[in-house]
């Protein structure tokens, strides 16, 4: 049986100031998958944090969690207490503001937010409309989703990337929570591909502004580093065999 790290019990304004102040380590608890994980991951790692992955010991620690699933962040600040972090969409949102990933303003915020939104609807769609089917009918369904819900995000995304300067961004001239999204997504559909299936209609050539978002994410010397380790093509395999690719 694995040990979760306790959370410190503190009263809100000591908890507020450990989260705001840097200088934390993380562990996170996920299973050996990309999945609702690989944002999470992708975030502490472009911030050049320390992160542990705890042994997962799913019966045993199912109860344990504030919302019984997974993924969970246990956070140590430099002061000593203790975070307990959950619901992966706030976990990323929660990060993205410590590593000032959520824009300048209120205003720049709801821009990264709405093109997170979106491209969240992209992905959501992907993992029911097609890994949620199996067997040969995957294929179709592979086809049906690049003609449709694939080909309208990228319509809209080449244009609002377009309209912010065709700079590899969505929002000003830096790297965003909505820029990371999107070059998940990228390699998501990248990496599961059904056999038989149309290619991915995503490209340098066919969606450059996309590709551009892409490349400045993989270009990030932490990522550029975690995209080659083990452990990275571990997850690839994990995923690849969690949705019968492998
Ligand atoms: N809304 C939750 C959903 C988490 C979720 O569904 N986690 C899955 C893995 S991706 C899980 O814990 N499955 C195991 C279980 O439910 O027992 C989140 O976004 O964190």
């Amino acid at each position: 049986m694995s040990v979760l790290p306790t959370a410190t019990k503190a009263a809100s304004e000591v908890l507020a100031k450990a989260a705001i102040a840097t200088g934390s380590t993380y562990k996170i608890l996920y299973f050996a998958i990309h999945g609702r994980g690989e944002l999470i991951r992708t975030l502490m790692i472009q911030g050049g944090d320390k992160y542990e992955e705890l042994p997962v010991d799913w019966a045993v620690q199912k109860e344990l969690t504030p919302f019984k699933c997974l993924p969970v962040v246990y956070e140590t600040a430099a002061s000593g207490e203790t975070l307990e972090l959950s619901e992966s969409q706030a976990i990323e949102r929660y990060l993205a503001r410590k590593y000032h990933l959520l824009g300048a303003n209120a205003w720049e915020e709801h821009l990264v937010n709405r093109y997170f939104n979106s491209t969240d609807a992209a992905q959501n769609s992907f993992g029911t409309s097609v890994l949620g089917v199996q067997g040969d009918a995957r294929v179709e369904a592979a086809n049906t989703y690049y003609k449709e819900t694939l080909a309208k995000w990228i319509r809209l995304h080449e244009e609002h990337l377009k309209q912010n300067g065709s700079n590899g961004h969505y929002v000003g001239n830096g790297l965003t929570l909505a820029d990371y999204k999107t070059a998940l997504l990228v390699d998501r559909l990248l990496l599961l591909h059904p056999k038989g299936a149309e290619a991915v209609p995503l490209s340098e050539q066919a969606t450059p502004n996309i590709w551009k978002v892409r490349e400045a994410v993989h270009s990030q010397k932490h990522i550029a580093q975690w995209k080659k380790s083990e452990r990275c093509q571990e997850l690839d395999q994990g995923t690849l065999k969690m949705f019968k690719f492998i």
